[in-house]
């Protein structure tokens, strides 16, 4: 058994002064049990606890870690930033440069407005909806997970599904009232929705590929009738990037599936793994924004220069080395299948679920394709699976809700170490 006495020991010192020990809830490893690894270090694909001990790792941060760990052009550009001055509340010729590479990575957008986290970027971009429309209600998907703003926190996916909330104590009737949850995947139930509240509808927000409830795909089309049912509609569509924006093309969900959104928000990839989102779209919406318009949103860190700089050194390094996508769906497919492979062979009810290098491996016979599905896996068995993965030094997300990620930085050993340590966990 894995010695991790000084993680045992500051989770529960970190249990008395933080609730439940953890500053998100996913990490206190509640749906698979036993106490979660103190991360001290990183370096590429492996991180190291505080006990000493190593562990491939497929969560890289949630996603935004698609270099690795303290990948030293970002490294260094933090490191050159924080000399010249960690924070300004000032304008600082860095944002202009990242709004620039993010925009021309995005062709849906003419204007990108930073802002410190995917929650500010979701937010926001529902509040410029619903003024741009002058229209009330939204709709968001079962499974989809959006931060915790109020309006979001409705049959929500990540943390939210993995706990079992339903929605969250604190958010009043009042607020969730406005927010449609639908099933993911299933256009009847968008029409049916369009004609119940026609004309009130302010937008649809979407993962065009759910990372929140594991990972699960569109259908063919699916995100095409989205598209087009908003346009006919006057209602405006929200790609949730926060995870697939520079993650499954350099372009996002929105250039792999070629559909251009009116808004679309981003996650902490576009800060090299530091604290940042952003939100954008056409200049008619975004010009809606204060000081230009009358939306409001603001805050001290975003735009923030460490994160910039750190950002701006991640784009750069994607953007020269193209054949890293390349590189991240061979190695992925050969995780994904091995694993499965292994699975079939052991009579183990596995099926999986990848688009480029988000994946999850869903501990149920049938295919997954919204929350209904998604739901219907053994989360017992996910956390069996789990704890004897991290007895063999893999780290996996603590949830069967949430996506695994692969980076640029996991190589052919790890995948083979990695199969391995399946094949005797399954
Ligand atoms: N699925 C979440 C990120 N989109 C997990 C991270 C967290 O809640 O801490």
């Amino acid at each position: 058994m894995t010695q991790r006495k000084k993680s045992k020991e500051l989770h529960e010192r970190a249990s008395r002064v933080i609730p439940g020990g953890v500053d998100s809830p996913v990490r206190a490893f509640k749906s698979v049990g036993g106490d979660p690894p103190y991360i001290v270090r990183g370096m590429g694909a492996h991180i190291w606890d505080a006990d000493g001990n190593e562990y491939v790792d497929y969560v890289g941060s949630w996603g935004p870690l698609i270099l690795g760990h303290a990948f030293p052009s970002v490294v260094e550009a933090v490191e050159k930033a924080n000399r010249d001055g960690a924070s300004f509340g000032a304008c600082t010729p860095a944002e202009a440069e990242l709004a620039e590479a993010v925009i021309e990575a995005f062709p849906s957008m003419n204007k990108v407005r930073f802002v410190s986290s995917g929650t500010e970027a979701t937010m926001s971009a529902i509040r410029l909806a619903r003024a741009f429309t002058g229209r009330k209600y939204i709709i968001k998907f079962e499974g989809c997970y959006h931060g915790h703003a109020d309006s979001l926190l409705v049959k929500a996916g990540s943390g939210v599904a993995t706990l079992g909330i339903p929605g969250s104590a604190g958010v009043l009737d009042e607020q969730a009232r406005f927010t449609l949850a639908l099933p993911f995947n299933h256009e009847q139930a968008v029409e049916e929705a369009f004609a119940k509240f026609k004309n009130e509808i302010a937008c649809v927000i979407v993962e065009p590929v759910v990372g929140n409830m594991g990972c699960v795909p569109p259908r063919k089309g699916y995100l095409e009738f989205l598209r087009s049912i908003t346009q006919q509609q006057g209602t405006v569509l929200i790609f949730d990037e926060v995870m697939t924006g520079f993650r499954v093309s350099f372009g996002g969900a929105q250039e792999m599936y070629k559909i251009k959104p009116d808004l679309t928000t981003l996650g902490k990839i576009i800060g090299g793994g530091l604290p940042v989102g952003a939100y954008g779209g056409r200049a008619e919406l975004m010009d809606m924004i204060a000081p230009l318009g009358p939306v409001y949103q603001a805050g001290t860190l975003s735009g923030n220069p460490l994160a910039m700089a750190a950002g701006l050194a991640m784009l750069r390094e994607l953007k020269s080395h193209p054949q890293i996508y390349r590189q991240l769906e061979q190695r992925s497919a050969a995780l994904v299948d091995g694993v499965l492979a292994a699975a079939k062979k052991k009579g183990v009810a596995l099926t999986s679920n990848r688009v480029g290098s988000m994946f999850t491996w869903f501990f149920q016979a049938g295919a997954v394709h919204d929350w209904d599905t998604a739901a219907k896996s053994d989360a017992q068995a996910f956390g069996k699976f789990h704890n004897a993965m991290l007895e063999r030094d893999i780290y996996l997300p603590p949830s069967q809700y949430e996506a695994m990620f692969m980076s640029a930085a996991h190589t052919e050993n790890d995948i083979q170490q990695t199969i391995a340590a399946a094949t005797a966990s399954l």
